[in-house]
């Protein structure tokens, strides 16, 4: 266990635990805050004992958006000049695969984190939402974006418009969320996940990673490419030999992530 103000930070059997736990306030999320997340993440990206990230909320909620008490005293020039969430954008660099278990609520700044996380399970009685149009603000970390990229640009604007909730049955059908889960369950559920996803080989499992995420940004064509660099690449590893050997020996591989 690693000691930090407002998360705590465990790694158990190849996965690392990051809790945000600031559970009088629903884990509303101050620039401190942020920062250990991000350097948090950026040191199990780096760990060799961690294969999986998971990232979830200690208390009634994942996170209800940036501390409105700390940001009620910021400037325009505080934001953009000094851009002290300049942080934030690292978060979409980390190799690993983050998986957040979601529940209670995940609004503004928690949906925006909630969002940056490759998969999402959640607890049947979370509520997402952008509350920031209620503030006279917009998001700032990413929302307009990927929940457009995510359910397109006329569901994107009237959530976004609305600042109202949805429930965990609405983020299903958007495709915002992979699963639902009685709320006593969830983090469980996530954790036999990533138990599993822990085992694949390292290497497939980040260059995956890696091509989807081109899916979203990159044209087909372009996609492609990349996609048939990463497929050649990982010839050049020790457990593609491994996996295609113990398919013709007819034994179970022993991927080393090398
Ligand atoms: N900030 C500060 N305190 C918060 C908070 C927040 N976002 N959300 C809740 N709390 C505090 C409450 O003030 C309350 O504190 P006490 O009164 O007990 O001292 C405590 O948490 C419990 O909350 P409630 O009593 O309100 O609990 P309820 O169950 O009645 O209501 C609620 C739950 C989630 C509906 C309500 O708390 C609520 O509406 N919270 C605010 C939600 C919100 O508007 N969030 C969006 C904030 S704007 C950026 C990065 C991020 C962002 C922007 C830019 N860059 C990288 C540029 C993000 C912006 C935002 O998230």
């Amino acid at each position: 266990m690693f000691d930090h103000q407002f998360i705590e930070v465990e790694v158990k059997e190849k996965i690392a635990h990051i809790r945000l736990n600031r559970p009088k306030v629903l884990n509303a999320l101050n620039r401190k805050m942020i920062h250990e997340i991000v350097h948090t993440m950026e040191a199990m990206d780096r760990d060799d004992n961690v294969k999986v990230i998971l990232l979830y909320g200690n208390g009634k909620a994942f996170a209800a958006g940036a501390d409105i008490g700390e940001m009620a005293e910021d400037t325009a020039v505080n934001l953009e000049v000094l851009n002290q969430f300049a942080d934030w954008d690292r978060l979409a660099q980390v190799k690993k695969p983050i998986i957040g278990a979601v529940h209670g609520f995940a609004l503004g700044g928690g949906f925006e984190l909630a969002l940056v996380c490759d998969l999402l399970f959640a607890a049947e009685d979370v509520k997402f939402g952008f509350p920031e149009i209620n503030l006279a603000v917009m998001p700032g970390a990413g929302g307009t974006q990927r929940l457009t990229k995510l359910m397109g640009k006329t569901k994107a604007l009237e959530w976004l418009w609305s600042g109202e909730m949805m429930s965990a049955q609405e983020a299903l059908q958007y495709r915002i969320i992979n699963h639902t889960f009685p709320k006593e369950i969830v983090i469980d559920e996530t954790i036999k996940y990533a138990r599993k996803l822990a085992e694949m080989p390292s290497l497939s499992v980040r260059f995956i990673k890696e091509a989807v995420y081109k899916a979203v940004d990159y044209s087909l064509y372009e996609g492609m490419q990349y996609e048939r660099k990463n497929f050649s690449l990982l010839f050049a590893t020790e457990d593609q030999k491994e996996g295609m050997k113990a398919f013709l020996e007819k034994r179970r591989p022993n991927f080393k992530g090398q």
